[in-house]
């Protein structure tokens, strides 16, 4: 489509309209921009990359390739182009348009840094944003109900990780024990330097699910009670989840155990290099834990990648030799062991304030091999960032309590007050009251 009219002079030059696509479906809401910019000029419709789309919105259930064919073939739309970053400076000097329309619901919540950004690059090469009424009706929520949907099916859910560990220098995993904080993990989006971000996925401690319950992180909390947790996560999520699968048990039950996860949707699980009475890593050798051999842990790791039907689902080897003392040595030999038994990632722990020896480990085992996942779980080192643990090489980060440890607190704190008042009167101002609570919940 194109668009000229006649001046005084003669033809005037064909405006340049400019909107950015999100989505993976078309409804109303998107024709009627496309209709409002048609009225202006030329319309280029930008397809954010994957990249920048999950840390701005969700995951896409299609890919680029798709949906720049989708978009193609819209009514109205005369060129499509790839916005690889979520902020405009690049795209607006790359196409320079006269306009770019947006729906006006990015005028509040974390998105209005976006609506700033984009205003300030057209204030730059002189153009000029125009903002449609956003479209709320049954079919545009419904639109949106019906990705999350397809999104927390098991098979679009599982095989999500592969790919973020593919398109991120760091795919950002939070704890999440109950729906709840499952759902905190799900929809808690930031604004910070004008970026939009928010956590890739879930890991369901083996730590957390047991302290919810009351109960020693001993592996006493069985693997029915695990799964229930998981199905608790999955049924108001959509983002990846790895599960802490503890040991793994039983090499016998844990075939089991992997057919199960893997059909339920879980992304991976991590097992650990002990035996016996498995006790938390943050104890280190202050209580008896037994490192297992390599040739079980081994054969315990092989079991598992052959009873697994998908090529999605993955288990990621966790070693031990630091927490336990026994060296860095003994970590690398492991990992490059359970590597070659099939484990589809590496995670190394340390209880060190300082993430040298992490940093070492990895260093010298991306020397070997420069592709397996490396993991690890910041607790005690916490004081690193994504960015350095990126730099050497590490894939995955685990921040494997925080909400719990966050919770906590603050429960004792609420239950003395109110023990000392006779009354609730003088906790409430510090509570959130339930009606914003309960905006985290979805209906259908
Ligand atoms: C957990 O979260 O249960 C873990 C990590 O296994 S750690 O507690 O650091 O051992
Ligand atoms: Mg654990």
């Amino acid at each position: 489509m194109t668009c000229s009219g006649n001046t005084a002079d003669g033809d005037y030059p064909v405006k340049k309209v400019y909107t950015c696509f999100t989505t993976d479906i078309i409804h109303e809401g998107h024709l009627n921009i496309l209709r409002e910019a048609g009225k202006y000029g030329r319309v280029t419709v930008g397809a954010l990359s994957d990249k920048a789309l999950i840390r701005y919105n969700r995951f896409p259930t299609v890919s680029l390739e798709d949906r720049i064919s989708l978009y193609r073939t819209l009514e109205g739309v005369d060129d499509v182009v790839v916005q690889d970053d979520m902020t405009y400076d690049d795209i607006v000097d790359r196409i320079r348009p006269d306009i770019i329309i947006h729906g006006d619901n990015w005028k509040t919540g974390p998105e209005r840094a976006l609506r700033e950004n984009c205003l300030k690059a057209l204030e730059k090469t002189g153009g000029e944003l125009i903002e449609v009424g956003y479209t709320y009706n049954e079919t545009v929520s419904k639109a949106d109900l019906l990705l999350k949907e397809k999104l927390a099916m098991p098979e679009y859910r599982r095989k999500r990780l592969r790919r973020l560990i593919e398109i991120c220098p760091i795919v950002k995993i939070m704890e999440a024990h109950s729906g709840l904080t499952g759902l905190i993990t799900e929809k808690t989006v930031v604004e910070k330097n004008g970026r939009l971000d928010q956590f890739d996925g879930m890991w369901i401690s083996s730590l957390c699910d047991s302290t919810d319950r009351g109960k020693p992180d001993i592996e006493l909390v069985d693997m029915t009670s695990r799964m229930r947790t998981v199905n608790d996560i999955m049924e108001v999520t959509t983002k990846p989840i790895i599960l802490d699968g503890d040991t793994g048990g039983l090499t016998e039950h844990f075939v089991y155990n992997v057919r199960t996860l893997e059909r339920m949707g879980v992304s991976a699980v991590i097992i650990e290099d002990k035996c016996g009475l498995k006790k938390n890593s943050l104890f280190g050798t202050e209580v008896e834990q037994t490192q297992d051999s390599i040739e079980n842990f081994s054969a315990k790791i092989a079991a598992g990648k052959r009873a697994q039907l998908t090529e999605d689902f993955m288990i990621i080897a966790r070693i031990e030799s630091l927490i336990l003392e026994r060296g860095m040595e003994d970590a690398l030999k492991r990992a490059y062991a359970f590597r070659d038994a099939g484990a589809d990632g590496i995670m190394i722990h340390s209880r060190k304030k300082d993430p040298a020896e992490i940093f070492e480990f990895c260093d010298s085992f991306r020397n070997g091999d420069k592709d397996t996942p490396l993991v690890v779980v910041p607790t005690s080192f916490n004081q690193v960032t994504e960015e350095e643990l990126s730099a050497h090489g590490i894939n995955i980060v685990i921040y494997a309590n925080q909400l719990m440890r966050a919770a906590f607190p603050v429960m004792v704190q609420t239950a003395e007050e109110i023990l000392k008042n006779h009354r609730a009167y003088e906790v409430d101002s510090q509570l959130m009251p339930f009606k914003d609570i309960i905006t985290l919940i979805d209906e259908l």
